[in-house]
């Protein structure tokens, strides 16, 4: 896809931040959870050496950046205090950036980005947009790193209450347009902006799926600097898990949905999404590669959509 709807461009893959890798496909970001508690690989990788040959499993899986977070953000979870966080996740920041691994951290607290950006990672991937810590569109405008903004309303622990919308696609757009033109009066560079839709927070099924189904809106926002490279983070979500659930109900497990997030790979990268966020990479390393090639041959596919592709 080319254009949404109504011709806007959607930023091509290939789009150059400062520091990461810039590829003529969506890039592949793999997760590193160092929590006991994440939504779907909490626990695995409690420890720093857990942790670190994870990381460079990832890297050498095809990951082009590999995501740390030492805070779960899973629904229902209640926040840790700084000193935990710092603890669980730099270490592993510094162990796979001293090996060469480009390095996002998944934190909202502008404490935790700061050490994690002296350790040596590359960019900073914040779930709250910067709703969470005041200080933390400072931190990211001082280093100049790209800096990810994710649609968000709120902290886990009651997130769902806030799952309202009329229409969510407009919604998503509206605030997350606010929030991207708040970050850049805060100091930080437009071109090192990269928009999320933040799937699951504060969203259900159907907000996740129709989100999905709009990703060019979501980057298209009426915002100087527009559009936006977009990052998608559906892997292992509980919608999946619910759309591929059995006849008595019962949901797939979470690892039981990697096929899914493969095929939402190649779909959200065909249409556009500068990277994609999993947890396991091989089949999404080999889909975005499918998709990029998809892509240099679809013509047309703008208001008659796959049917109108040649
Ligand atoms: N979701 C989770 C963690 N980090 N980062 C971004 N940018 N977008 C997301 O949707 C997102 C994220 C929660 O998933 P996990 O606990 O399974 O990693």
């Amino acid at each position: 896809m080319r254009g949404d709807t109504e011709g806007r461009a959607v930023p091509r893959p290939g789009r150059r931040l400062r520091g990461l890798p810039s590829e003529a496909r969506a890039l592949v970001m793999g997760v590193v959870n160092v929590t006991p508690d994440s939504f779907s690989d909490g626990g695995r990788w409690p420890d720093r050496a857990g942790a670190g040959a994870r990381g460079r499993e990832l890297a050498a899986a095809g990951a082009d950046i590999v995501d740390v977070g030492g805070e779960s953000t899973r629904p229902g979870a209640q926040r840790i205090p700084a000193a935990e966080e710092l603890r669980r996740a730099i270490p592993v920041v510094t162990e796979l950036a001293g090996a060469g691994v480009c390095v996002s951290v998944d934190t909202m607290r502008a404490s935790v980005a700061e050490r994690a950006l002296e350790a040596g990672a590359a960019m900073v991937n914040d779930v709250s947009g910067g709703l969470a810590d005041p200080a933390m569109v400072a931190v990211v405008a001082a280093a100049g790193v790209p800096y990810v903004v994710t649609h968000w309303r709120g902290h886990s622990a009651d997130m769902y209450r806030k799952a309202v919308y009329g229409d969510v696609v407009a919604e998503v757009r509206a605030e997350l347009g606010r929030r991207v033109q708040e970050v850049i009066a805060g100091g930080v560079d437009p071109a090192q902006i990269i928009v999320d839709p933040g799937l699951g927070f504060a969203k259900l099924a159907e907000h996740n799926w129709a989100l999905l189904g709009s990703l060019p809106e979501i980057s298209c926002l009426e915002v100087a600097g527009s559009p936006f490279p977009l990052l998608v983070a559906a892997s292992r979500k509980r919608f999946i898990s619910r759309l591929l659930a059995g006849p008595d109900g019962e949901l797939r497990s979470f690892t039981g949905t990697d096929d899914a997030t493969a095929a939402l790979t190649a779909l959200t990268a065909a249409a556009g999404a500068w990277c994609v966020r999993v947890h396991e990479v091989p089949a999404s390393a080999d889909a975005v590669r499918v998709a990029a090639r998809w892509r240099q041959e679809v013509r047309g596919c703008g208001a008659g959509g796959v049917g109108g592709a040649r």
